[in-house]
């Protein structure tokens, strides 16, 4: 419940509560109407919301300022209520500022946005390794050591509904991953440009045909979590979504087993943090 609360406050009150009715509408996933993030599911991703809390106020004063700049010489200096223009070309104080200002502001927010960044980017020591391959218009998932590998294909809106999955998310074979457990992602293409992007996990990673690029997630709470694919990719790009089911290592294994893998390769690990946002 806390979590549709936050996510309330971060947006529309009365459409959280609208939607909250939806049979879908979990707490992990994602709700019609709502603003703001879904709840994060990765360390990396609540580090990204608050990064975003702390540039969206500078943007606001920003803007506000320009406008009101921009509105104040539209009006003051109009035609009629200002016929002669002043001549002059410079004014050092006023050049010393809008050059240091903008510098300090760029600064202060470079300083948080680089450890973030290289916290997204640094894959550290994998406990498993999943390959996922974009397809138009599908992905396959491989988990090679454990000899599990899948596809997942969108649900049409009548499977959805009887699948109780949101339409347009939901797929017929979702992927499951461990939670606390470090997953190394190797994303690529079969075909043209994809992006395997997960909004709760804070992961987007292009999907390019020839090259393997590397992105990671580790899971701190169980739920069903959904992405699609970020990178216009051609017709049906839009039916070519992400399901990943975070589970217990118990359940993992039971799953590479119905998968027809061999779960005794599978060594579970376990090393929950919890978020500071943490659901009950
Ligand atoms: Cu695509």
């Amino acid at each position: 419940m806390r979590s549709r609360i936050m996510q309330c406050l971060g947006g529309a009150v009365a459409m959280c509560m609208m939607a909250a009715g939806q049979a879908w509408a979990q707490e992990s996933g994602p709700v019609d109407g709502a603003l703001g993030f879904q709840p994060p599911a990765t360390a990396v991703q609540e580090q990204v919301i608050a990064f975003h809390n702390f540039v969206f106020p500078i943007i606001v004063v920003v803007t506000l300022l320009v406008l009101g700049l921009l509105a104040w010489v539209v009006i003051a200096y109009r035609r009629s209520a200002n016929p002669v223009a002043r001549k002059f070309s410079h004014n050092s104080l006023i050049e010393v500022i809008w050059t240091v200002v903008p510098v300090l502001i760029l600064v202060a927010i470079a300083f948080p946005s680089f450890p973030l960044l290289a916290l997204e980017e640094r894959v550290p020591k994998a406990d498993i390794v999943l390959k996922a391959t974009g397809n138009s218009w599908f992905w396959d998932y491989e988990y090679a050591d454990f000899g599990v590998s899948i596809s997942s294909n969108v649900l049409d809106a009548k499977a959805a509904a009887s699948a109780r999955k949101p339409y347009l998310l939901g797929v017929d074979e979702p992927l499951y991953a461990p939670v606390g457990t470090i997953v190394e992602v190797i994303v690529t293409s079969n075909d043209v440009l994809h992006s395997w992007a997960m909004p709760n996990f804070g992961v987007k990673q292009d999907a390019i045909p020839g090259k393997l690029n590397q992105s990671w997630f580790k899971i701190e709470r169980e739920g069903v979590y959904y992405g699609q694919c970020s990178e216009l990719c051609g017709t049906r790009h839009a039916y070519m979504p992400i399901e990943i089911h975070g589970v217990s290592p118990a359940r993992f294994a039971a799953w590479i087993t119905e998968k027809g893998g061999d779960a005794s390769k599978y060594k579970p690990v376990v090393q929950t943090a919890a978020l500071s946002s943490a659901q009950e």
